[in-house]
């Protein structure tokens, strides 16, 4: 166990609102944010008139439930552009989404869109522990990717030092911590993973380093990777939470004193839960997707967008006035349903890492044999094992899967270093169908 750092939290002016300020700061936000999407993009005028829906109608903050859903699909088809609800020529910048599959999907902003986000990414920074004057070593990848330059100037933003490395180059990324010393680093989990590997194998003990603080999100990760990550680095690992089409990261972060999943900024955003299937609004507490309406955007307006990623809304703790999520270990995209069981990676990842005899790295390859499905853990067995020592393991993995999801998997012990290694976003599934 790692104690967490003993810094006084430092809150902004929203963060310290009640509950009841932040609904109402929401609900007047909300009525302007909806006559801008409204009066700006031709997509939502459509939508909102095909649903029979005016700005007017929005009286109360459950009256988003009135306004259509908007999917990633939509985005697509409006691609590059056409979701933008302002002239090209106050565009300040452009992201977007790597899309694994057809178009990818651009978002924008507008200069006071960026300052917004360096201010709730200083915010979310803040809530991990960080401080000005802390040099942070950014790895997110620099680029159209929303995470290396979101980052980025939250981290000016708060008045830390910015190293920004960017993704890959590990024996580089090393020698950096090394040499430059920061309290901080910013990466996938995954990545961080690859990191400390790479640390070990060059001879630098990785509880040595000057690193304190891990501020880590983009993919979703358990908190038995928190306890690994914490114990074999001793620092704090916190999860930020975000994606491009509602800003970048920094849409909400967890609380260093508490640990206890991302709180939402919920000044700037609204959040839902949804049932998956029918698309019906769900209470707090219940399990569903997550849905969000932006309060404040200019540029890049969304109403009601569907994330695809699961979990739940939670009460605030160390913020009261803002809600929580439960840290996010499935999206809609990852699950796999293996004859009948629906199964997330994370949920093998969490077996996984209660494993002593085989390491936290593994990748899933779901294959087709007749009409069945069958998936495969491939996992390397731990330093100071071989493949013969851990093998036996192979067969505990398998059981604990299936008494824990209820699935039937074969499980493969490889060689330590033979799996990819992840320099970002982890690719887990490999669907060989
Ligand atoms: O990944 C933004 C980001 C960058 C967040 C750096 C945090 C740190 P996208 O590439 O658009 O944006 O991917 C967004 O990544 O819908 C989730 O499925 C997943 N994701 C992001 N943060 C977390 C997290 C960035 N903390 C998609 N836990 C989201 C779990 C996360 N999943």
């Amino acid at each position: 166990m790692t104690i967490s750092m003993q810094y006084e939290p430092v809150l902004d002016e929203a963060e310290r609102l009640s509950r009841e300020q932040i609904r109402d700061l929401q609900l007047v936000r909300l009525q302007s944010a909806v006559r801008h999407a409204y009066e700006n993009v031709p997509f939502y005028r459509a939508k909102l008139g095909y649903a029979g829906v005016t700005p007017e109608d929005i009286r109360s903050l459950e009256d988003v439930r009135l306004l259509p859903f908007t999917t990633k699909e939509d985005l697509r088809q409006n691609y590059p552009f056409g979701m933008f609800a302002v002239p090209m020529d106050q565009v300040a910048r452009v992201h977007a989404s790597s899309g694994t599959t057809g178009r990818p999907t651009v978002v924008g902003y507008t200069h006071k869109d960026l300052d917004t986000w360096a201010d709730l990414v200083a915010r979310s920074l803040r809530a991990a522990g960080v401080r000005q004057g802390m040099r942070v070593h950014n790895a997110y990848g620099y680029g159209l990717f929303t995470g290396g330059l979101g980052a980025h100037a939250g981290i000016e933003r708060l008045g830390a030092t910015v190293i920004p490395v960017s993704g890959g180059q590990t024996t580089r990324q090393v020698q950096l911590i090394t040499d430059f010393e920061p309290e901080v680093i910013l990466c996938t989990p995954s990545y961080l993973l690859t990191i400390v590997d790479a640390m070990e194998a060059a001879g630098v003990d990785p509880r040595s380093t000057s690193l304190r603080v891990a501020v880590l999100g983009a993919e979703p990760w358990t908190n038995e990777m928190r306890h690994e990550l914490e114990e074999r680095l001793d620092i704090d690992a916190v999860d930020i939470y975000g994606l491009s089409e509602v800003m970048g990261p920094g849409v909400g972060n967890e609380c260093v004193e508490t640990k206890d999943g991302p709180h939402i900024w919920e000044d700037h955003f609204l959040p839902e839960i949804i049932d998956a299937e029918s698309g019906e609004p769900l209470p707090d507490g219940e399990h569903g997707e997550l849905v969000f309406t932006t309060l404040t955007k200019e540029a890049f307006p969304v109403l009601r967008y569907r994330t695809r990623d699961l979990t739940r809304l939670l009460p605030g703790t160390a913020r009261p006035g803002m809600r929580r999520i439960e840290k996010i270990t499935g999206r809609n995209d990852d699950m796999i349903i293996l004859r009948g069981v629906n199964l997330f990676p994370t949920q093998i990842e969490e077996v996984v890492l209660g494993i002593p005899e085989l390491s936290p790295h593994f990748i899933l390859e779901l294959t087709r044999e007749g009409r069945m499905d069958s998936l495969c853990v491939r996992v390397e067995h731990a330093p100071g094992q071989s493949v013969e020592s851990a093998s036996p393991f192979a067969k505990v993995l398998a059981k604990q899967v299936k008494e824990r999801v209820g699935s039937s998997v074969g499980v493969v012990v490889e060689p330590a270093g033979s799996l990819p290694r992840s320099e970002g976003k982890l690719k887990r599934l490999y669907d060989l169908r």
